[in-house]
């Protein structure tokens, strides 16, 4: 994790915003951390005999316009967590939930003098996010924590989250917005990227038979995370999956879908924004680990219909991202925040090379998710 001191001492507007929260002892420092592409987060050090520090974050309340909803479903769902690992105690690789901070008035977040809205958890400590996977062992890792995340809200009833992105994982409505942008070129940086638009537009067709014929009425909506990629993984220095973070868009939709992020996001052999093409594809040791680690995680209750659909949520996922990244670009970077020029287009370059190699490398990620299922 990137961690960038603040200026200076102490920023007193971030110190005033959280002493407005239940945390404990004085605050000894504030540095801003800078992952993550919605939010604005900071790492909070604080003198209390617990040794607890937090996490302060800025909610991006263009991106997440309810505030409350969104509020709601992180406490239901770390409250469910929480509950069900304290039951079943040691026998998750997951093993912590995120725990939020209440304010002194008992709201789980706080509306400033500017109308921006915050939030604040406690950190969890000793831990770390990687950015490129070293080993197999983690790949497996993450994938069993990434089922036990699934299995441990399968019992959540459809109607306990709030959609707080509405349509946010439905590729053709994504489809629809980047041509919006396209015939709306805001910004001008349409022709100099027609090449690439041709050619993401040109798999539209066979995504769309994809999706027709995998996601049908039979395969059930559950409460998934809709956001695993790498960087929303926490790991001990054991290497071990801790907590996954950022629920911000944990709501209901395909199991296929997180699958497709986790390995779009931590299978795969570079960065999201790799310059270097050739050094893009999805690591195939990597997915295999990542398979058999969800596969022992997920047996127990996944249906044989969604496991038809779990390699193909690579391609949808990848494609998808590929076109949210190319809109933004379009747009003048108004969404994910950027730290390069041509930032968003970096990563949508990177994102459409890693969907043709998963495209090429369906058959075999399809073929083992099968194999991996009939064996156990
Ligand atoms: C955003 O917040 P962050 O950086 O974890 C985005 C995801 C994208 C991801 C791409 C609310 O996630 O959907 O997959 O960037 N989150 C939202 O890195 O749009
Ligand atoms: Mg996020």
């Amino acid at each position: 994790m990137n961690i960038l001191k603040i200026f200076g001492s102490i920023d007193m507007n971030l110190v005033n915003i959280i002493s407005e929260f239940q945390i404990q002892g004085k605050v000894l420092e504030i540095t801003a951390i800078e992952s993550g592409h919605i939010n604005t987060t900071y790492a909070v050090t604080s003198e209390n005999e617990s040794n607890t520090d937090y996490i302060l974050q800025k909610i991006n309340c263009t991106v997440f316009q309810n505030i409350q909803e969104l509020t709601s479903n992180t406490i239901r769902i770390t409250n469910h967590i929480t509950e069900k690992i304290s039951q079943n105690a040691g026998s998750f690789v997951h093993e912590d939930s995120l725990c939020v901070v209440y304010t002194k008035g008992g709201s789980g977040f706080y509306q400033d003098n500017e109308g921006s809205y915050w939030r604040v958890f406690k950190m969890i400590s000793e831990t770390n996010t990687i950015e490129i996977l070293s080993n197999k062992s983690q790949a497996n890792l993450i994938g069993r924590a990434l089922g036990e995340f699934h299995q441990l809200l399968s019992d959540l009833p459809p109607t306990a989250l709030y959609d707080t992105i509405p349509k946010f994982h439905d590729t053709l409505h994504r489809i629809e917005q980047l041509k919006d942008s396209i015939r709306k070129n805001t910004v001008g940086r349409l022709p100099a990227i027609s090449k690439d638009i041709n050619c993401v537009l040109s798999f539209e067709a066979e995504i769309k038979e994809g999706l027709k014929n995998m996601l049908h009425d039979e395969i059930p909506s559950r409460a998934i995370h809709q956001d695993p990629k790498l960087g929303n993984l926490l790991f001990d220095k054991d290497n071990n999956v801790v907590c996954l973070i950022d629920l911000d868009t944990t709501m209901n939709g395909y199991l296929c879908y997180d699958f497709g992020d986790a390995v779009r996001g931590g299978m795969n052999t570079s960065k999201e924004d790799e310059i270097d093409l050739r050094r893009t594809s999805i690591n195939m040791e990597f997915f295999k680990a990542f398979t058999i680690g969800y596969c022992n995680s997920t047996k127990s209750f996944i249906l044989p219909e969604e496991v038809m659909t779990l390699a193909f949520g690579v391609k949808l996922i990848t494609y998808e991202q590929t076109i949210r990244f190319f809109t933004d670009y379009l747009n003048g970077d108004v969404y994910y925040k950027t730290q390069l020029k041509d930032h968003n287009l970096i990563r949508a370059r990177c994102q459409l090379e890693l969907f043709k190699k998963a495209r090429q490398q369906y058959p075999l990620m399809h073929k083992f998710v099968l194999e991996s299922y009939a064996k156990i």
